[in-house]
């Protein structure tokens, strides 16, 4: 085993917390009492995140700077507690209850955050999706949520097939002109006639918050769900791990879509009291460097396919602005790259910290922590009060070097409590007792370092995003043209992985990359762009096994020039 690079400890973080110590002293039980809730048995974590700093002299610091190419605002943490008590009032008054399932289908502006917010605060459970999602995304995660409400706009309405959906009730249209239907509401007018004063839905501990729909290898996306409990965990790394003080000026760049946007763009900064920043509009390298400039951001949360892209760029760019305020750099989602983590270091004079977490896990739970040496290419170190393990399919704990399923001992604070009305696939991740399997593969060093190598299922991981193969494979088979496709994700060093398809044709249709354009934007107008194939091969016939399903394994093998392995249930 080759020595791994080992890149020192910083020496500047201001959280004088030692991991080895803070392995051998953390105690969950211990890290709940920052909360006031310790005392009286009732949450809810937009009170915790927003109004209990509006209550004291943090009342008039900044909680959130937005910006996009057209807007510029800031709200303080009073005015948040002030809005989103609004939007709560508004959900009132039409009848939104608790535990019902309220969705956010919203680019990111302020108002997404209000509603998230006023949303949780009448104890109902949120529901973000991404602004990217085309019809057929929007309507799976709406009829399986069995959403009473939707936040939205004019233009992403068009991709709500609500006659489709019985459940939902109402539509909140955020920009509404013209004539309003019945259900549905204008959010500018209904935000202005409501109260600032709320009387705040509390919540158990245990009561639902929030469902993130996330993609397996097979079945339709699952809706992963989440407690207020969540919010020990979120507040705790945000702390040790994103090293987040009351002065800091934080900004997460990921879409509240997808979890880290939620868990780390909206619950860690606002538990911890610390000023966030939002940017909307799309993503560039100047733009990028000008928000960490103008902002003067001192804690930055990307991913991997940002940072390569930013190397892309060059150096160059990066030197053009001031970035000398940069603190500390974290990066979550896929591998992160030992190049990267370099190239981190020339660019910004600064350690980029991996770390490993997953929709359902809700939570960061390996990290490489700011006081650690880094080992580039390692996910890091279990967070203090996790156990984490390398185990193979018997459970059994394997040693130093051996590659298994990682796995995570049960519970922790943000540990998901169910998968919506699907008890088969929620018990799936929990078949071995005791344990968490969580479908990667990794092995550990004897340093207890993880190393990532790859996911169990066939997930796929484009930029950051997972993504179901059979969730494209059905959007696939909807074309007329298609008659079957199996799809992978391939290699790619910007993006990590590139979706490709194998589709065989239906008779009469001829191959020609006018039919494959078409398919790849039929695939990006019904789901989403980036689940749509960046390459398509076309086949005479897929590799199926006797039961007719296809081998994406073997699909595989052909694409990168593997062994294919054990062909034995394969078809003639
Ligand atoms: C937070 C988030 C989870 C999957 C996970 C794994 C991959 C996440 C990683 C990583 C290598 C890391 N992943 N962090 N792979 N190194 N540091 O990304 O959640 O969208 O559910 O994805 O992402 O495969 O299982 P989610």
């Amino acid at each position: 085993m080759k020595q791994a690079e080992i890149i020192g400890v910083k020496t500047s973080g201001n959280n004088l917390h030692g991991y080895e110590e803070a392995v051998e002293s953390f105690d969950w039980k211990e890290a709940e009492k920052a909360f006031s809730w310790y005392e009286t048995g009732k949450v809810n974590a937009a009170y915790e995140a927003i109004d209990r700093h509006a209550e004291t002299e943090r009342r008039d610091q900044v909680a959130l700077y937005y910006s996009d190419p057209d807007r510029k605002e800031e709200y303080t943490f009073r005015e948040m507690r002030d809005q989103s008590n609004r939007f709560g009032n508004v959900l009132k008054k039409i009848g939104v209850k608790k535990g019902d399932r309220v969705f956010i289908f919203m680019p990111r502006t302020p108002e997404l955050y209000f509603s998230f917010l006023g949303i949780l605060k009448v104890g109902a459970i949120v529901g973000p999706l991404f602004e990217a999602f085309m019809e057929g995304a929007v309507r799976d995660r709406l009829e399986d949520s069995e959403a009473v409400a939707l936040v939205t706009t004019p233009q992403l309405l068009e991709r709500v097939p609500v006659d489709e959906l019985p459940a939902l009730k109402h539509i909140i249209l955020v920009g509404a002109t013209g004539e309003l239907t019945d259900g549905t509401y204008d959010f500018e007018k209904e935000m202005e006639a409501a109260s600032p004063n709320l009387e705040i839905e509390w919540m158990d501990r245990e009561d639902p918050m929030i469902i993130h729909y996330t993609s397996g290898s097979t079945g339709k996306p699952k809706g992963v769900l989440h407690v207020h409990n969540a919010m020990i965990q979120h507040y705790q790394t945000g702390r040790w791990v994103l090293d987040l003080q009351e002065e800091d000026i934080y900004w997460c760049t990921a879409d509240p879509g997808w979890v880290t946007g939620t868990s780390y763009g909206i619950f860690a900064p606002w538990l911890n009291g610390v000023t966030n920043v939002i940017r909307g509009g799309r993503f560039s390298p100047d733009d990028w460097y000008q928000t960490l400039q103008d902002n003067r951001v001192t804690i930055w949360y990307s991913a991997p396919t940002a940072f390569r892209m930013l190397m892309g760029a060059g150096a160059d760019v990066a030197k053009k602005y001031d970035l000398s305020h940069v603190r500390h750099i974290l990066s979550v989602g896929e591998p992160l790259n030992p190049e990267v983590v370099r190239w981190g270091l020339e660019a910004f004079n600064r350690r980029i910290h991996d770390n490993w977490w997953m929709t359902e896990t809700g939570g960061i739970l390996i990290s490489n922590y700011p006081q650690m040496p880094i080992k580039p290419g390692s996910m890091g170190r279990p967070f203090p009060g996790i156990k984490a393990a390398i185990i193979d399919d018997e459970g059994n704990e394997l040693p130093p070097y051996r590659m298994g399923n990682l796995a995570i001992r049960t519970p922790w604070p943000s540990m998901m409590r169910a998968i919506w009305k699907n008890e088969a696939k929620y018990n799936e991740y929990f078949r071995i007792p005791g344990w968490y399997v969580s479908g990667d593969s990794a092995y550990m060093d004897e340093e207890g370092y993880f190393w990532f190598q790859g996911r169990i299922d066939d997930v796929i991981n484009t930029s950051g995003e997972r993504v179901g193969p059979f969730e494209v494979e059905s959007k696939l088979v909807e074309h007329p043209a298609v008659a079957e496709a199996g799809v992978i994700g391939k290699p790619d060093p910007v993006r990590g992985e590139i979706i490709k398809a194998f589709i065989s044709l239906r008779q009469g249709y001829e191959v020609s990359d006018a039919l494959k354009e078409e398919i790849r934007a039929f695939v990006k107008e019904g789901l989403a762009a980036h689940a749509a194939p960046r390459e398509i091969d076309f086949k005479d016939k897929l590799p199926k096994t006797r039961s007719g399903k296809i081998m994406r394994r073997v699909l595989k093998a052909w694409e990168l020039d593997l062994p294919t392995g054990d062909l034995s249930t394969m078809e003639d």
